[in-house]
């Protein structure tokens, strides 16, 4: 049986597993890639300065049968979502996931990947119209090669640039917090001290 054969949704063979392995290793292989041997890679980048760890997760072949539970998503900060810019059904799946990522997880950075464009004769999934799509739901889109090395880099840079302004907005936000209760608290000192 071929590996496409057994896709319950033709979301698998997009290419995530080769983007995985040109960032983190800057390999490429022609074949599917069953496994990678680990679940995640690590890659340590610097952005704006700042070196940051990245651990990066790599779906076991889940897809294929649509059963990535919400355990999976635990802890994620951002998920980049794969279609095959040369196959039009992996593209009409796009939304069905982030949807599913939309449930599953609080805050979340998304980034949708049309990977495989190397192969302009083949290309069935306009940039134009992905672009509508990406624009209307409020999140970047890139057009990689995972063969070609094209756009990789800067698509995973793009993702933890995102991850990282809202994990400083968050702590900006409970700092504020913070200050606002002890402020009340004291208030609330203060306000027992005039009346006693
Ligand atoms: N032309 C082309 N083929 C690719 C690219 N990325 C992956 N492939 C091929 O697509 C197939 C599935 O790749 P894989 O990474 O295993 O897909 P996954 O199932 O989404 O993890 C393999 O035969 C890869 O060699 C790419 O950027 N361009
Ligand atoms: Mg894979």
């Amino acid at each position: 049986m071929k590996e496409t054969d057994q896709c319950y949704v033709k979301t698998c063979s997009v290419g995530k597993s080769s983007l995985l392995l040109r960032f983190a290793d800057n390999t490429f292989t022609g074949n599917y890639i069953t496994t990678i041997g680990v679940d995640f890679k690590i890659r340590t980048i610097e952005v704006d300065g700042e070196r940051v760890k990245l651990q990066i997760w790599d779906t076991a072949g889940q897809e294929r049968f649509r059963t990535i539970t919400s355990t999976y998503y635990r802890g994620t900060h951002g998920v980049i979502v794969v279609y095959d810019v040369t196959n039009g059904e992996s593209f009409a799946n796009v939304k069905r996931w982030l949807h599913e990522i939309d449930q599953n997880c609080d805050v979340v950075n998304r980034i949708l990947v049309g990977n495989k464009n190397d192969d302009p004769d083949n290309k069935v999934v306009l940039k134009e119209d992905a672009q509508r799509f990406t624009d209307h739901m409020g999140i970047m889109l890139f057009e990689t090669s995972a063969k070609d090395n094209i756009n990789v880099e800067e698509m995973f840079n793009a993702i933890t640039k995102m991850v990282l302004k809202t994990k400083k907005e968050q702590k900006e936000r409970q700092q504020q917090n913070k200050e606002t209760t002890v402020k009340l608290q004291r208030g609330t000192q203060r306000g027992k001290k005039k009346c006693c």
